[in-house]
C-alpha cells in the first residue's frame, strides 16, 4: 500500500467538469478549448506504472490546457491553500495557480494506476515518501514550473506565519520548481505577506533580510515583542 490518498472517485468527470466551467472564465480568444482533447493527453499518465511518471509526461497535457496569465495576479503560497483558494476568489482578485486551467483540473484530486495492472488504483497513490516520480508531484512539478516562468510584473507570495517549521519552507514546490523559474525581466517586484492563524502563534518569520541588519530591534527574533504577543509562548 502507498502512503497517499488513492485516486479520486469519479475523476474523469470531475475534470471534464472542471475544465468546461474553467473555460468559461477565459478570453473569447481563449474560450475554444478542446477538453476531451485535454483529458486524453492527461489520460496517459494513468497508464504507466505509479512511480515512472515524469514531468515531461505532461508536456502535450500542458500545451492543450496552457493560457496566458494575466499581469500582476499571480499568487504564490506554502501551508495555506484553502486560505488562498478563497481570497484569490476564483481569479476575480488574485490567479494562483489552482486558479489556472492546467492547475485547476488536479487541484484537491489524487490519480494513479494499479500497480502492475491496468485500471485507476483507488486504494492508495505514491507520494514523495513513496518514489519521486509519482503522477501527482510530476503534475505539480510541471504546472509549477510553467506558470512560474508564465508570471509577470508584481509577484505575489502568501506564506503561513503560524507555521511552526518556519514560514518558507526551504524544500517544497515554491523553493525547488518555481523561484528557480521566475523571469527576471518579467518580473517587477515581489511582495511576501506573512499571514497568521487567528488565535493561532504568531511565529516569527526568519527574516532573510535580517542578514544584513542582525542588530536592528525588528530582527530580534527572540524579544519579549515576538513571544508576548497576545501571550502565546514563543515556540523557540
Ligand atoms: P499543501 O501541501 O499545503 O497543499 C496541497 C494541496 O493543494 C493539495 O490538495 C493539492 O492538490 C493542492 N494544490 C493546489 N495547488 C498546488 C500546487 N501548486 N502544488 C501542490 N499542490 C497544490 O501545498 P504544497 O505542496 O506546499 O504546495 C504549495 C505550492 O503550490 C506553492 O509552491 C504554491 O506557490 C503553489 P492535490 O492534487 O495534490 O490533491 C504547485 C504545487 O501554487
Amino acid at each position: 500500500r502507498w502512503s497517499g490518498e488513492g485516486s479520486s472517485a469519479q475523476l474523469q468527470s470531475i475534470f471534464l467538469g472542471r475544465c468546461a466551467d474553467y473555460t468559461r472564465l477565459l478570453g473569447p480568444e481563449q474560450r475554444s478549448k478542446n477538453c476531451t482533447a485535454i483529458w486524453e493527453a492527461f489520460k496517459v499518465v494513468l497508464e504507466k506504472e505509479p512511480c515512472s511518471v515524469l514531468p515531461s509526461d505532461y508536456d502535450l497535457f500542458l500545451n492543450l490546457s496552457w493560457h496566458p496569465l494575466p499581469r500582476d495576479k499571480s499568487l504564490f503560497w506554502e501551508n495555506n491553500h484553502l486560505l488562498v483558494t478563497s481570497f484569490a476568489d476564483q481569479t476575480r482578485r488574485f490567479t494562483p495557480l489552482c486558479d489556472v486551467l492546467y492547475g485547476r483540473v488536479g487541484d484537491f484530486l489524487s490519480w494513479c494506476r494499479q500497480r502492475n495492472a491496468s485500471g485507476l488504483d483507488y486504494e492508495s497513490c505514491p507520494t514523495m515518501e513513496d518514489c519521486e516520480n509519482n503522477p501527482v508531484d510530476s503534475y505539480w512539478k510541471r504546472a509549477s514550473m510553467q506558470y512560474a516562468q508564465d508570471s509577470s510584473g508584481v509577484i505575489y507570495v502568501m506564506l503561513n506565519g503560524s507555521e511552526p517549521r518556519g514560514a518558507y519552507p526551504v524544500k517544497g514546490f515554491f523553493a525547488d520548481f518555481e523561484i528557480p523559474y521566475l523571469q527576471q525581466d518579467k518580473v517587477t517586484r515581489i511582495e511576501v505577506w506573512v499571514m497568521h492563524e487567528i488565535g493561532r502563534p504568531r511565529v516569527p518569520v526568519k527574516l532573510l533580510m535580517c542578514v544584513d541588519h542582525s542588530s536592528h530591534p525588528d530582527c530580534a527574533l527572540k524579544s519579549a515583542a515576538a513571544s508576548s504577543q497576545r501571550g502565546v509562548p514563543s515556540p523557540y
